[in-house]
């Protein structure tokens, strides 16, 4: 009776709240113009005004903010009193898409692809996400609409459930809520935004309050997962990708559960475990699943993030949905998995969008390993894996490939 444990260390937990910039549309820009004080102030300052209002002076360091029209930035340059022309560009102290979802590049996805439509968010008609863990709380308002299925297997399944019921796959952990909000938080003006902002999750919830379980269960998870709604393995209700931020030793149960996902096409993606070993812990350890380990804001990996990963993702100091409609910060290999189970999503999505199948497990591992942003030593390396995953190029190579 072994038990596989969530992989996560929350360090705060708050509730934020994010202030949001509007990107205002004008005919002018705003400028800052560094001026010479040496001659006549007032009369650089009319020549100034002359072409645009001035907003704001700073004379102690010989600034000036004017809105003046793109095409006077010439003139304005020219001018034998000015020393510098430069834009006064907005800097945002918090913003919704946190550096984690920024660093894999997941808003160049969105961009790139909108012919797409919501495919190039993550959604999709047939493409579901399963997050293996403590359950979601489904009623946070940065989750809400995005979970349509609930799984339960807890206690060796004497607790059990599948169906539309989602109370009974909310999570008293937090750790699921967390893990879904990285896929899958809506992209609404505020909170965070997830990886792929329009997925939608199947919530299977086999690790207890504690965040805790037994592998049967979890095997069980897996094996619900891959059937999906209908009961049926290999339809187009199953899950597409099974995402699992948890791990423990090797069990063959849990492996056998592996192989029979893997056998009708789901892709799966593990966290690579935070015990500082030489190898990921299991499902990672298996080479039908995706091994991701963590990386922080510097793009280092933490000592406890175990070595020998597939790929490395953002793990330190995440932002994301928690319960009771709160935000929480968590470091962890839990949270650099689902970082990757998305842009697998995205993958499966915007090549179903551009008329093409869905990619098989091993085609998708071998595009997010061959696209990854090498880092360290020089190809693959067991710090680093292949490397950072990387949306746009794994969405590009996915397009482009295996027609
Ligand atoms: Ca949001
Ligand atoms: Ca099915
Ligand atoms: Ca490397």
């Amino acid at each position: 009776m072994r038990e596989l444990l969530c992989l996560a260390v929350v360090f705060i937990l708050t509730s934020v709240l994010l202030p949001m910039f509007a990107e205002a549309y004008s005919a002018s820009i705003r400028v800052i113009i560094g001026v010479d004080l040496s001659g006549n102030y007032v009369r650089a300052k009319s020549v100034i005004e002359s072409l645009g209002s001035i907003v704001l002076e700073i004379p102690e360091i010989s600034a000036l903010v004017t809105e003046v029209p793109p095409y006077s930035l010439g003139h304005l340059k020219s001018l034998s009193f000015v020393k510098y022309v430069e834009e006064d560009k907005s800097i945002k102290t918090s913003s919704e898409v946190q550096w984690n979802v920024e660093v894999v590049e997941a808003p160049e996805v969105w961009a790139l692809n909108t012919t797409y439509g919501d495919a190039a968010y993550g959604y999709q008609t047939t493409i579901r996400v399963a997050v293996v863990d403590t359950g979601i709380s489904y009623t946070h308002s940065d989750l809400y609409g995005s979970i349509d299925w609930c799984v339960v297997s807890l206690r060796n399944t004497k607790t059990f459930y599948r169906g539309t019921s989602l109370k009974n796959c909310d999570d008293p952990n937090g750790h699921g809520t967390h893990v879904a909000g990285i896929i899958a938080a809506r992209l609404n003006s505020f909170g965070v935004a997830g990886v792929t902002p329009k997925a939608v999750l199947y919530a299977v919830r086999v690790l207890n309050a504690n965040g805790g379980g037994y592998v049967s269960d979890v095997a069980k998870g897996i094996v619900e997962a891959t059937k999906g709604p209908d009961n049926t393995p290999g339809t187009s209700d199953d899950a597409d990708v099974i995402s699992m931020s948890l791990g423990g030793p090797h069990s063959q149960t849990l492996y056998n559960a592996v192989l029979y996902a893997h056998s009708y096409n789901v892709v799966l993606v593990a966290a690579a475990g935070n015990e500082g070993a030489s190898t990921p812990s299991c499902p990672a350890c298996y080479s039908e699943v995706i091994a991701v380990g963590a990386i922080d804001q510097n793009l280092s990996v933490p000592s406890w993030s175990n070595k020998n990963s597939d790929l490395v993702a953002p793990g330190v100091n995440i932002l994301s949905t928690w319960p009771r409609n709160k935000y929480a910060y968590l470091s962890g290999t839990s949270m650099a998995c689902p970082h990757v189970s998305a842009i697998v999503a995205l993958m499966q999505a915007i090549r179903i969008a551009d008329g093409k199948d869905k990619l098989s497990p091993t085609q998708v591992k071998g595009i997010l390993i061959t696209t990854a942003t090498d880092l360290g030593s020089s190809g693959y390396d067991e710090i680093y894996g292949y490397g950072l995953v990387n949306a746009v190029a794994s969405v590009n190579r996915a397009l482009n490939t295996f027609s």
